[in-house]
Formats: C-alpha cells, sequence, structure tokens
C-alpha cells in the first residue's frame, strides 16, 4: 500500500471510502448495475475517426445490431460516444456531437435493456443524452471542461464517471510528466470526487477511472494498472479503460489497433486483480472470459 495522498481542499469531513463494508451498486434510470462482480463496458463510438472503431457505428442500425451483439456476449453496459478522444483528436462542437449521437442512442436504447452510459464533456449533451434513455455520464475532464456538468448529473440522479487527464486530447501526449503518478492520479480523482459530491452527486454514484493513456507515457500506464489498489482505496468504484490503446501497442512492437487483443486481456486481467470494477472494452466477449476466469482465480 502507498501512502494515502494528501487531503484536497473541500474534501474535509467527508468520509474516505463511502464503501467501505458495502456492496457497491449503481443505480441507474435502467435499473442498479450490481458491481461484486466486475461489469464488462462494450465500447460504441457513434464517430468518423476514433482510434479502433471509427465510421464502424455511426449508422444507428449497426450500432443497435452491434450493441444487441454486446449484450449477448456479456456487456453489462454500453457506453456510447460521439467525440473522439483520441490522443491529437479537436474538440467537436456540441450541435455536432448532438447530431451524431441522438440516432444512434435511440436505436439503442430501443435494442438493448442494459445501462447506457454517455461519454461526453458537455453537459448538454448529458442531459439530451439522458432524457433519451442514457443512465450514466462518462466525463473524461472529471466536471472540469463544463462547469454545469456536475449540477446536471446531479439533477437527473444519474452516475458519474469521473476520470484523470493531465492536459487535453489535443495536446495530452505531447509530454506527459509527473512526480508520482498514482499519488498524483489519486489525489486529482479524491478532489473532483469532492467537487462531485458538493455539487450533490451521491457518493455511491461515483466511479473513478485513471485515464489509461490520457497524458500518460507507457511507464505511467503500467504502473496505474499495476498500482489501481492506491485508487480502488479512495472508497469509490473504479472503472478501467485500456482496451487496444497505444501502450499496448508499444509495448507489442508497434501492433496496430486490431493487434492488441491478447495486450488488452493482459493488462484487464491485472486491472480486474487489482479491483477495477467496471472495464471498459471493444472485444466483449473475450474480455467476458478474461474477466470470468480472472475472477475464479482471486476467488479460490
Ligand atoms: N478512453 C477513451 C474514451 N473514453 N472514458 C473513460 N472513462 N475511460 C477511458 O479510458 C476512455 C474513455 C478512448 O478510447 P475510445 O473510445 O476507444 O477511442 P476514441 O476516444 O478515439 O473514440
Amino acid at each position: 500500500m502507498v501512502a494515502s495522498p494528501p487531503r484536497p481542499p473541500g474534501s474535509e469531513g467527508l468520509p474516505r471510502s463511502p464503501f467501505a463494508g458495502r456492496q457497491a451498486v449503481l443505480r441507474t434510470p435502467a435499473g442498479v448495475l450490481a458491481l461484486d462482480r466486475a461489469v464488462v463496458v462494450g465500447i460504441l463510438n457513434a464517430t468518423p475517426d476514433s482510434f479502433s472503431d471509427g465510421g464502424v457505428h455511426l449508422d444507428p442500425g449497426r450500432a443497435a445490431a452491434a450493441a444487441a451483439e454486446m449484450v449477448a456476449a456479456g456487456a453489462g453496459m454500453l457506453d456510447l460516444g460521439a467525440e473522439s478522444t483520441r490522443p491529437g483528436a479537436t474538440p467537436v462542437p456540441r450541435e455536432e456531437e448532438l447530431r451524431r449521437l441522438l440516432p444512434v442512442l435511440r436505436a439503442v436504447r430501443a435494442a438493448v435493456r442494459v445501462p447506457l452510459s454517455v461519454d461526453t464533456t458537455k453537459a448538454a449533451v448529458a442531459e439530451a443524452a439522458i432524457g433519451e434513455g442514457a443512465d450514466v455520464v462518462n466525463d473524461v475532464s472529471a466536471g472540469r471542461a463544463d462547469a454545469a456538468m456536475l449540477s446536471s448529473c446531479a439533477g437527473a440522479g444519474v452516475p458519474i464517471v469521473l476520470m484523470h487527464m493531465q492536459g487535453t486530447p489535443a495536446t495530452m501526449q505531447a509530454e506527459p510528466c509527473y512526480g508520482d503518478v498514482v499519488g498524483e492520479v489519486a489525489c486529482f480523482l479524491e478532489e473532483r470526487a469532492g467537487a462531485a459530491r458538493a455539487a450533490g452527486i451521491a457518493a455511491e454514484q461515483i466511479v473513478l477511472d485513471p485515464g489509461i493513456g490520457f497524458g500518460k507515457t507507457v511507464a505511467h500506464n503500467c504502473r496505474l494498472v499495476r498500482r489501481l489498489d492506491a485508487l480502488v482505496a479512495l472508497g469509490y468504484p473504479v472503472l478501467v479503460g485500456v482496451s487496444r490503446k497505444g501502450f499496448l501497442g508499444r509495448l507489442l512492437d508497434g501492433r496496430d489497433a486490431g493487434g492488441r487483443l491478447f495486450g488488452t486481456a493482459a493488462a484487464v486481467a491485472l486491472a480486474v486483480a487489482g479491483g477495477a470494477k467496471l472495464v471498459r472494452v471493444h472485444d466483449v466477449a473475450a474480455i467476458r472470459d478474461v474477466v470470468a476466469v480472472t475472477e475464479a482465480v482471486l476467488g479460490a
């Protein structure tokens, strides 16, 4: 165990571990999502330019079919995004994000019953998505990009994923720099959880995410997966997104995104062993098996 990070301003008086001694669940409009076993979250990007599935799910019919397939393969939740956050990506205007997202969201909502999260940093997009059946907000800026995001989620009563990122997608891989990556990410996430709670989001509705690949070197990403326990110790469920990411390609002699499944599997197994309760992935069927075997071994 590392020493706990110093408490950030504003979080004094809040218990460090809201889940201590309790079974974690997320309460969503689609129902209660139990986190006693790690949940496989399937990725559906309604974007032309996502690094791995760009262009594939822009069409609502194809997206709905892919969603149904992912749920049949074991996804407990799906994450829909309409703005790529890959390194170097430029921001998408709100109208364009909504134009891409809403038809896909409506089709996916009609096709599956599992909770749907919307991957956005804009409160207006989150609100529109919740109005069309989204159940969870996944904000890679952790509520920093839009001052209205945390209060919107509090008002809607939906869970929120708060992710760490150093810099912005346009610049984040230029020169990632930390003194102590695990301590700094933990401190940041604890501060953002405090901000979310201060805005009225229930502690039980907050999920934390180290933001693998968001302003991090290969060594930083590996260290965060290795020391996930330090983030789990903050007391909130942790989501990890390693799927097909660039650091795996760099560890595997420059392999492209399509060749990173086994690398993804290794990183997911270690993340689950470290306490991850949600894993965000493209390859649901394969990763469901990885999670099942990892959890069986952990429980043996
Ligand atoms: N990674 C990506 C996007 N959203 N959200 C969370 N909470 N955690 C992540 O690790 C995460 C995320 C990037 O992956 P992807 O959606 O596949 O690509 P793109 O951003 O190019 O659409």
